[in-house]
């Protein structure tokens, strides 16, 4: 038995995918001649409500391309404190960007506008660094894979508009906040200049983001994406499965929602599971062991052992991420191991 609950990055690509990649019309994306990353380009840019589209490697591509293109060196960029881009990509806003950032505590990774109006410089004296930008990330993975609401969102536009800065969405999972709220994707990100999605995540694709945004901010993207060598040539047979993913892939992330509920509920009944299974927004499952003598990591190695595999971003709390190649059946399978090491009380010593 394996269920690998560790991220929803673990995702096979569909036949359909393969197939699609198979037979992808492709051509030098250098000179843009490739027709199914135009296509891929142009559909993902309409989909997400936005002037232009550009495909980049990875979610984390995508956010430094979007950093890069839209600060200068020693510019501040305001992020939510557990975010994504500060936590999880190696510094790279500071390496490449060379920008600093102000992190602002969130509740459920949304920061208050409040905080965030406070957290921008007046630029008028040089000991303060240039606020450039808001960063805010929807779903929120540290939070708990929880949405970021529209008035927030709203808020925050009106006081990055006000102080004539950009703001940037880590939207690495905004179909599923699209799905879980019934909200158009295309209608969250109208408050944001540039956004960044993963295909590689829930959608199932092997490779590939999208970052998108306002037809001028996403030409001078590919100057950024060609300096980090992400300008690819043949490279329809990436898009072409990213085509299938936008096509096919989105509305059921429904399906991987209701099984993070269902897996929630199943582990708030078992005892020595810490988890509020009423917080959860969509495909992410974050609980804690509140049982004396046992650790997260005892139960993470011992449900390792068994073939349930989930993953610890950072210590004391346990991540179990519901996706396509798991099924209700097997996340059932899941809560029984939990259940029977939470009563064998395990240690990993
Ligand atoms: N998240 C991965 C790991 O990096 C932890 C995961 O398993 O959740 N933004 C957000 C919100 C993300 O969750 C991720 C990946 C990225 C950006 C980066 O995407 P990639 O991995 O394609 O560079």
């Amino acid at each position: 038995m394996r269920i690998d609950m560790r991220s929803d990055t673990v995702t096979k690509p569909t036949e359909a995918m393969r197939k699609a990649m198979y037979e992808a019309e492709v051509g030098d994306d250098n000179p843009r001649e490739d027709p199914t990353v135009l296509k891929l380009e142009e559909m993902a840019a309409e989909r997400l409500g936005k002037e232009a589209a550009i495909l980049v490697t990875s979610g984390t591509q995508g956010n430094q391309v979007a950093i890069l293109s839209q600060t200068g060196r020693g510019d501040e960029i305001i992020v939510e404190a557990e975010s994504h881009i500060v936590m999880l990509e190696g510094a790279a806003h500071a390496v490449l960007a060379g920008v600093q950032p102000r992190q602002v505590p969130g509740k459920r990774g949304v920061m208050n506008p409040d905080d965030v109006r406070a957290a921008i410089r007046p630029f008028i004296d040089p000991h303060y660094p240039k606020t450039a930008m808001i960063c805010v990330e929807n779903t929120h993975n540290f939070h708990g894979g929880c949405i970021v609401p529209q008035d927030n969102l709203k808020a925050l536009r009106e006081i990055a508009q006000e102080k004539g800065i950009r703001m940037h969405m880590d939207g690495a999972r905004v179909f599923n906040a699209a799905i879980a709220s019934g909200i158009p994707a295309s209608e969250i990100t109208q408050y944001v200049d540039t956004v960044q999605v993963c295909f590689t995540k829930g959608l199932g694709a092997p490779v590939g983001s999208i970052l998108a945004g306002d037809a001028e901010t996403i030409n001078t993207a590919r100057h950024w994406r060609k300096r980090l060598g992400g300008t690819l040539r043949q490279a329809g047979i990436v898009a072409a499965p990213m085509v299938v993913a936008l096509n096919e892939m989105v509305d059921r992330l429904a399906e991987d929602h209701a099984n993070a509920k269902f897996l929630a509920e199943g582990l708030a009944n078992i005892e020595g599971i810490d988890i509020d299974a009423s917080q959860i927004d969509t495909n992410m499952v974050y609980f804690k062991v509140s049982k004396e003598g046992m650790t997260e990591m005892d139960l993470l190695v011992a449900c390792y052992h068994e073939g349930v595999l989930g993953g610890m971003l950072a210590p004391g709390s346990i991540r179990f991420v519901t996706h396509k190649d798991v099924n209700r059946e097997e996340i059932q399978q899941a809560l029984q191991v939990v259940s029977r090491l939470m009563k064998e009380k395990v240690t990993a010593s």
